[in-house]
């Protein structure tokens, strides 16, 4: 994803490093380079000149410029210039009522159907069934198609044989979930073009009388500018709540990415990142920020690793983890999910100092990732019982037994009781942690895993305490006090 924008933003980073003085022509250099690299990847040129006048205020100041590191002043700048631009979005569902009704529209092909079958796998997740509904009439096979991804994941799909009306289909189908107790409806509609009238009423009749709680619009992440385009005209017709984009996983450049939450004012809220009904991440500004900066996204990297196990052997972990069990069972379980081809490439792409993931793929192909995870499995399996549950009992001998048996040198095994144990530790050491105090940690591992070397600013530590209400109010308004200061400051500039 993204991989010109990385590379363009670290070169400009770059050119900063070992200045010695930095000189405003210096810096000047550098946010050209910035500029650069954002237009090349076809972000809106009023995005990028908003953008690069509320950068180019803070980085020519006089605190950046005579700083030790200016470099990592001015990624801590662009940083949360990007959160600024991408949020603030709450992705959050709220099911307040009896029937809550998603409508998903957009343009043909942009991912619609698919992502009908991705949102109803993640409500899943979280306990709630939907109904998905066919509202599709202008294609043939269009609910056939959802049918089918209704099979695949077990939701049941609502539609009507020969109806030509969407609007009936929708409202019987709402009808039906009242009776039923769903509590979620997802209504897949035609793809249609914005400047097409009669389709465009069609759906504006639809959300009139069917009334959605939710208006998402679906529009594909590798149609660059047209999609912001498009988001705009939906955006007219319907007051969308949220945009879904797709089809982040090709060679996207970027741009709709980061323009559409400036040019339309609606939030992106879901990102699709692959044809696999997995493959749709919750959007998180800081996230997305931090993972085109090369500071990987850790919450991301535990969200898709929790979608590998299901959700009654999450549980079980848990209840074991909470007792400070992790055994040989468990390393088994997690590596063997992440044996699968391709995956490795995913979750690297979360990780910190990965800027570049056209490398990383191509070494991680190089290294053939998931036949060394297979072999790990291999060495578990060649173990006795008592040795998966007490590792401590595995001495020189019994290494040299279970590395015959599984065909491998001695010191595999050793490695492999080392990577076991540093898992371990981080497991067992997060166990029984709330969210916060989880995402905290996480946080800190980011930190401490960040790469100095690519010039990405130090994140000071966090202590791992909760604060108290009192604490927490008093640096708000030490906060505040900063912001003020530095707002008054810029003003007398
Ligand atoms: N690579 C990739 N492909 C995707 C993604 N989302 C959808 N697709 C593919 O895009 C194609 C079109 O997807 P659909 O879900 O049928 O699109 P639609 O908007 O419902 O299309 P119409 O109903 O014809 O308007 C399919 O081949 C999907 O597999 C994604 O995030 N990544
Ligand atoms: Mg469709």
């Amino acid at each position: 994803m993204f991989d010109s924008l990385q590379d363009g933003l670290k070169g400009a980073f770059k050119s900063l490093r070992g200045k010695g003085k930095l000189t405003e022509g210096n810096m000047r250099d550098g946010l050209k380079m910035v500029e650069q690299s954002m237009l090349d990847a076809d972000v809106s040129i009023d995005v990028v000149r908003s953008f690069m006048s509320s950068v180019s205020q803070q980085a020519l100041g006089e605190k950046v410029l005579l700083a030790l590191r200016p470099e990592e002043q001015l990624v801590g700048i662009v940083n949360e210039e990007l959160v600024k631009l991408l949020g603030p979005v709450d992705s959050a569902f709220e099911f307040h009522k009896d029937v809550n009704i998603i409508m998903m529209c957009g343009l043909q092909g942009s991912g619609k159907t698919t992502t009908c079958g991705k949102l109803a796998k993640l409500f899943q997740r979280e306990g709630i069934t939907p109904l998905l509904v066919a509202a599709d009439l202008q294609r043939p096979a269009a609910i056939d198609q959802l049918h089918v991804i209704g099979d695949q994941i077990g939701v049941p799909v609502y539609s009507e044989k020969g109806e030509q009306d969407p609007i009936k289909v929708c409202s019987n189908a709402v009808a039906k979930a009242k009776a039923e107790n769903c509590k979620v409806v997802i209504l897949d509609t035609a793809g249609r073009l914005a400047i097409d009238e009669e389709l465009m009423q069609q759906l504006k009749t639809i959300d009139q009388k069917v009334q959605p709680d939710q208006v998402m619009l679906v529009v594909d992440g590798m149609t660059g500018q047209d999609a912001v385009r498009s988001a705009g005209a939906f955006h007219d017709a319907l007051e969308l709540n949220g945009v879904i984009m797709t089809k982040l996983d090709g060679d996207a450049r970027g741009g709709a990415l980061l323009s559409v939450k400036h040019v339309t004012g609606v939030p992106i809220r879901f990102i699709g990142t692959g044809e696999h009904l997995d493959n749709l991440e919750v959007f998180r500004p800081e996230g997305m920020a931090s993972r085109i900066l090369g500071m990987g996204d850790m919450l991301a990297l535990v969200d898709e690793a929790n979608k590998l196990v299901d959700e009654k052997e999450q549980l079980r972990m848990q209840e074991q983890l909470e007792k400070g069990r992790f055994t040989l069972n468990d390393f088994r379980v997690h590596m063997e999910k992440m044996a699968k081809p391709g995956l490795m490439q995913k979750m690297m792409g979360f990780l910190p100092g990965m800027p570049n993931m056209g490398d990383i793929s191509k070494m991680l192909n190089n290294s053939d990732t998931s036949g060394q995870m297979r072999r790990m499995v291999g060495v578990i399996d060649s173990m006795t019982a008592d040795e998966r549950v007490d590792p401590s009992v595995i001495d020189a001998r019994r290494k040299l037994r279970i590395a015959k048996g599984a065909g491998v040198e001695a010191k595999v095994v050793g490695e492999l009781l080392k990577n076991f144990d540093m898992m371990k530790n981080v497991m067992t050491g997060m166990a029984g942690m709330g969210a916060t105090e989880k995402m905290k940690k996480m946080q800190e591992l980011q930190a401490g895993a960040m790469n100095p070397a690519a010039g990405m600013p130090k994140v000071k530590k966090s202590t791992g305490k909760r604060l108290t209400a009192k604490e927490r109010k008093k640096m708000q308004k030490e906060r505040e006090k900063r912001l003020k200061q530095m707002k008054k400051k810029r003003k007398s500039d």
